[in-house]
C-alpha cells in the first residue's frame, strides 16, 4: 500500500508515520508537510533512512504541489495537516480557514482526480461544541463548533462528507478527543505544564480550571486510524476516545505531583474566549464495529509521557529557543 500522510511532521502525524512503518513494514509511507512552526523533522529521526519512508516538503493548499504528488499513484490519504491550536485561532483565524478548509478541498480534488481508494480526514471532537455536565458526543451529535479552529475543522469535515455524497468519493472522518504523548508541541496543555514546571515557571490555568477534556494516549489514536483505513465503512464517521475525562486542574495537579513540584506554581489567568466547558466521546461505534480498544490507561500513559519529556529535554528546549524554527527558515524559506 502507498500511503500519503499529510502533516506527518507534527505531533500526531509523526507518531502515526512511525506507528504505520512499525505495524506494516511493507507499506510505503509518504509524508507531506509544509513545516510550519509545528512541523519538526527531528520527530522522525529514527525512521529517516527507512527505504519505505519519504518526506516531501509541500503545502496542502498548493494545487500544483498536491497534484504532482497524487499523480504518482497513491492508494490512501490520511489528512493530519492542520493549524491545530485553539488559542492561535482566536488571534489569527485566517490561516486556519486557509489550511483546514481550503487545504482539505485541494487534497480532496487531487485525490479524486487520481482515483485514491480511501481518504481519511483526521478531525476532532471540538466540532461538536461543548457538553453540559452529562451526555457524550456520538457520531450523530450536531456540529456546533465554537472556536475559529473548530469551525475550520468542521468546514473541512463537511467538504469531505460532500465529496462522498456528491461524487461517491471514498472517505472516512475520524473525530478524536484530546491526545497526549511524545512529540507534542509545548504550546498544548500537558507539555506546557511539564516544561514550565521543570523550569519552576508559573502554570497558567484558564478560568476556574474545571473545564473537562477527554484524554487519549497518541498511539491509541494511531491504532484507531489504522483500523479505519482498513475496515472503516465508506462514508462513515468514527469517534475516537478512551472514556477518560479529567478537569484541567486534575491534570496540572497530577503532573506537579509526579515532578515533585509545588501547587503554588498554578496561576489562574483570564479565561480563553469561547472556552468549551466539557468534551466527552462515546467510542462505542469504533469498539463494536471495528473492535478497537485503547492499550494505555491514563495513569501509565501520563507517567510515560512525563518521563519522555524528562528524557528529551533537548527536543523541547530547542523548540522553545527558536533554534529549530531558524533552521527551517534557512532550509526551506519563510513560512
Ligand atoms: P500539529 O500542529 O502538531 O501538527 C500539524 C502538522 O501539519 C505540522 O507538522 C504542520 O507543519 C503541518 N501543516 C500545517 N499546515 C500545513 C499545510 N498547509 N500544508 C502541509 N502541512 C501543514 O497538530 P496535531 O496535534 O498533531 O494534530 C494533527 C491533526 O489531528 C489535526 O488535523 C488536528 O485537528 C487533529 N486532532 C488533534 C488532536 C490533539 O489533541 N492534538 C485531537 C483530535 C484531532
Ligand atoms: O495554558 C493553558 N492553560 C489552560 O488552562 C493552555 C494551553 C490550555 N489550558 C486549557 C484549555 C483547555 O481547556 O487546557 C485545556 C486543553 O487546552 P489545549 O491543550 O490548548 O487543547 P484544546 O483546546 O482542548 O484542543 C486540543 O484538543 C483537541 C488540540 O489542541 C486540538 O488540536 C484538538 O482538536
Amino acid at each position: 500500500m502507498k500511503l500519503l500522510v499529510t502533516g506527518g511532521a507534527g505531533f500526531i502525524g509523526s507518531n502515526f508515520v512511525m506507528y504505520m512503518l512499525r505495524e506494516h513494514p511493507h507499506y510505503e509511507v509518504i509524508n507531506v508537510d509544509s513545516l510550519t512552526y509545528a512541523g519538526n523533522l527531528e520527530n522522525l529521526k529514527s525512521i529517516e533512512s527507512n527505504p519505505h519512508y519519504t518526506f516531501i516538503h509541500a503545502d496542502i493548499t498548493s494545487v500544483q504541489q498536491i497534484e504532482n504528488l497524487m499523480s504518482q499513484g497513491i492508494d490512501v490519504v490520511v489528512n493530519f495537516a492542520a493549524e491545530s491550536h485553539v488559542d492561535r485561532s482566536i488571534l489569527n483565524p485566517d490561516i486556519f480557514v486557509r489550511t483546514n478548509v481550503l487545504g482539505t478541498q485541494v487534497l480532496l480534488d487531487a485525490a479524486k482526480k487520481y482515483n485514491v481508494t480511501k481518504f481519511v480526514q483526521v478531525s476532532t471532537d471540538e466540532v461538536y461544541g461543548s457538553l453540559g455536565p452529562t451526555g457524550l458526543f456520538t457520531e450523530e451529535t450536531p456540529l456546533m463548533p465554537n472556536s475559529p479552529y473548530s469551525a475550520s475543522k468542521a468546514g473541512g469535515d463537511l467538504l469531505v462528507r460532500a465529496y462522498y455524497e456528491t461524487y461517491g468519493f471514498p472517505v472516512n472522518i475520524t473525530r478524536c478527543s484530546n491526545n497526549y504523548g511524545p512529540y507534542q508541541f509545548p504550546e498544548k496543555l500537558i507539555p506546557l505544564i511539564i516544561s514550565r514546571a521543570l523550569n519552576d515557571e508559573a502554570i497558567p490555568i484558564y478560568g476556574d480550571g474545571l473545564n473537562i477534556r477527554d484524554w487519549l494516549y497518541v498511539e491509541d489514536h494511531c491504532s484507531a486510524i489504522d483500523l479505519v483505513i482498513h475496515n472503516g465503512r465508506l462514508g462513515e464517521v468514527y469517534n475516537i476516545g478512551g472514556n477518560n475525562e479529567r478537569t484541567n486542574l486534575y491534570i496540572v495537579e497530577t503532573i506537579l505531583e509526579h515532578l515533585n513540584k509545588p501547587t503554588s506554581l498554578i496561576q489562574y489567568v483570564q479565561d480563553r474566549l469561547g472556552h468549551d466547558r466539557r468534551y466527552g466521546i462515546d467510542p462505542s461505534k469504533l469498539q463494536t464495529e471495528l473492535g478497537w480498544k485503547p492499550a494505555h490507561n491514563f495513569e501509565t500513559g501520563i507517567r510515560e509521557t512525563i518521563q519522555w519529556y524528562l528524557n528529551h529535554e533537548e527536543w523541547w528546549t530547542r523548540i522553545q529557543s527558536g533554534v529549530y524554527k531558524d533552521y527551517v527558515h534557512l532550509q526551506y524559506g519563510n513560512r
